[in-house]
């Protein structure tokens, strides 16, 4: 299997996020797109590429314009005014404020507009690390519209809690989405996205919540105990044409591979009735049992049954890095998702 990976992840380096009241160290660092590559190296699984530049425009099908030029001069104008720590945000339009008000002149007033939470600092080099994190799904994507069956992005920063108009969660750019609009503008008629990671994808699920041509299902830590809260319930089943493409799996805490793998056969099932043409797996590791910041149960070995049991819908799939950070664990984890996946391809 082809892995693609771009050293700019080094780019992006938050110093800190909101843990329990108090600033702590990102989890989200770059080491764990290091340990995640040398695994590759070390299980020989495939050549290792650079990504390619597909430039802004695969990113412009999902994202607004308005948040991508926001993002990309965000660093330049809080410099300007004299700062240099990372940018957090700390207000933000919930309920009966005007979040389709007008927005903000202010940088502290549009980073509110743009975020939904405190997890995502922009620094000096975050535009950079994101645009390559796309562009190192994006090359992946084209390695399968060449003609190869699977491909893996090793992306950094992750993408699945970026919305059209947000970011949030460590992520900017939604990575998997941006590849299934790629996959949908090359011809496909239908793509499914089955997302793993711990926590629910619920920028993907924005994206295609009233769309027929993308099915979304996630299987996550329940959002009434579990970050993001706000959005990964199983009655989320989609709206107007999108009536039935999403599903939810929400799970309680301390879930291990029994109650996880009920939910995969399910979401399996309904993959393979919808028949896609093209399958996108949003890759996150942080079910793993020694997650730092989760609260599932999964050990190693699950992670090779994981993708055997994915590889068995016999589809076209395209792996993107999402969360895990267990730093030392996550690269024996991800690759035994590509391993397993391979074994049984
Ligand atoms: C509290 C923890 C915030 C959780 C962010 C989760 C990011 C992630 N500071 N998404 O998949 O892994
Ligand atoms: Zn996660």
């Amino acid at each position: 299997m082809l892995t693609v990976y771009s050293d700019d992840h080094r780019l992006h380096f938050g110093q800190s996020e909101l843990v329990d009241g108090k600033l702590q160290p990102c989890f989200e660092m770059p080491s764990r797109a290091d340990t995640v590559l040398a695994r590759v190296r070390h299980q020989e699984i495939g050549e290792v590429i650079e990504p390619k530049d597909f430039g802004l425009e695969p990113i412009l099908r999902v994202h607004d314009a308005a948040y991508v030029a926001f993002l990309k001069g965000a660093w330049a104008r809080w410099a300007a005014e004299g700062h240099s720590c990372d940018m957090l945000p700390s207000t933000f339009p919930a309920r009966r404020l005007r979040r389709d008000g007008p927005i903000p002149t202010a940088l502290h007033g549009q980073l509110g507009h743009y975020c939904f939470d405190t997890e995502a600092p922009i620094t000096a080099g975050t535009w950079q690390a994101v645009y390559s994190s796309a562009q190192v799904a994006l090359t992946a994507q084209d390695h399968m519209r060449q003609g190869a069956n699977t491909a893996f992005a090793l992306c950094r920063p992750p993408g699945h809690h970026a919305g059209s108009d947000f970011m949030g969660g460590y992520c900017f750019f939604n990575n998997a989405a941006i590849v299934t609009q790629a996959f949908l503008d090359q011809g496909a008629k239908r793509v499914a996205i089955l997302d793993v990671d711990y926590h629910h994808g619920n920028g993907t699920q924005e994206l295609f919540y009233e769309r027929s041509d993308v099915l979304f299902a996630s299987i996550h830590g329940d959002p009434l105990v579990e970050y993001p809260y706000y959005l990964g319930h199983a009655d989320e089943r989609g709206e107007g044409e999108g009536a039935g493409f999403n599903h939810n799996y929400p799970l309680p805490h301390g879930t291990g591979w029994d109650g996880w793998s009920a939910a995969l056969d399910d979401a399996c099932r309904k993959i393979a009735a919808y028949a896609p043409d093209a399958l996108v797996i949003s890759l996150g590791v942080d079910t793993y049992k020694d997650d730092p910041i989760s609260k599932f149960k999964l050990d190693s070995p699950d992670y090779i049954r994981m993708g055997q049991r994915i590889a068995a819908l016999g589809l076209p799939t395209l792996f993107i890095m999402e969360g895990g950070y267990a730093v030392e664990a996550i690269g024996v984890n991800a690759v035994n998702v590509l391993q397993g996946y391979e074994g049984a391809a």
